[in-house]
């Protein structure tokens, strides 16, 4: 399976593209058991000023992750990912070869309260010098879902530029888009079943809803650059050791 041209085209026009099956669900439900496990001892070991970043605030009744960081880095399970030929051969399609992971996320958006995810352009996060050179490939690890919280896109977006984002008080990592660029900007849902992956241009506008169902909506975010692409002026720390080299 590759991207067809229809594919490859849609992505141009709208600044993503969402491919069904890419993934097994023996591959898919391994790397859950794999982020569950780290997920419980991360949380154990959580240090009390760093809860804020990836303790999920919309969960009142127990603690449950946010997030997590890097786990292509950090975790076997989540490298064979990012190594899989069929996804690496669809990310060359989309940004050229001689690809690298220069970060990768899980987020976990727990049942009954995991929080959204507000409108964001990862290139604002990143500042690469070069926003055609970012790709992420969003790997759906449950169905997401419109009950559940799949990620929304702003069609058409990726071919603006890239604003200025703004933080919540004692929310650095929680940068977004401001409410005057997003009332110009529909947003439109791309649910996916678990196994798919969503590809996103790193200038799309892209958001997820809360979590109100019984159902988790796990994901793992897998951000890839070419050969000539690098983090320049990004507005977070992005640690450049942890980058690997995938083709
Ligand atoms: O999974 C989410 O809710 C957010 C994903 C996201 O922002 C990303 O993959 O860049």
């Amino acid at each position: 399976m590759t991207l067809s041209p229809y594919d490859l085209a849609y992505y141009r026009h709208v600044g993503h593209v969402t491919v069904p099956g890419v993934f097994e669900a023996a591959t898919t439900d391994a790397v859950v058991h794999d982020i569950e496990a780290w997920g419980t001892e991360f949380l154990a070991e959580l240090p009390p000023d760093q809860r804020a970043w990836y303790v999920d605030g919309g969960v009142k009744a127990r603690d449950v992750l946010r997030k997590l960081d890097n786990p292509h880095h950090h975790r076997d399970s989540v490298r064979a990912l990012a190594r899989m030929p069929m996804l690496v051969a669809m990310v060359e399609s989309l940004i050229g070869p001689g690809v690298s992971v220069c970060f990768s996320q899980i987020f976990f958006k727990a049942p009954e309260g995991g929080g959204p995810k507000p409108a964001h352009q990862d290139n604002f996060y990143f500042g690469p010098n070069d926003p055609e050179g970012v790709v992420t490939a969003w790997i759906a690890l449950d169905d997401a879902t419109l009950e559940n919280g799949c990620l929304y896109f702003g069609d058409g977006s990726h071919r603006g530029p890239v604003y200025a984002h703004v933080a919540p008080p004692g929310e650095p990592f929680n940068l977004q888009l401001p409410a005057s660029v997003l009332d110009k900007q529909p947003m439109s849902p791309a649910p996916v079943m678990s196994g798919g992956v969503s590809f996103h241009h790193g200038n799309v506008f892209h958001q997820s809803g809360p979590n109100h169902s019984t159902r988790w909506r796990r994901a793992c975010a897998l951000h890839y650059v070419n050969a000539h692409t690098r983090f320049d002026h990004p507005a977070l720390p992005y640690d450049a050791a942890l980058k690997q080299r995938i083709s």
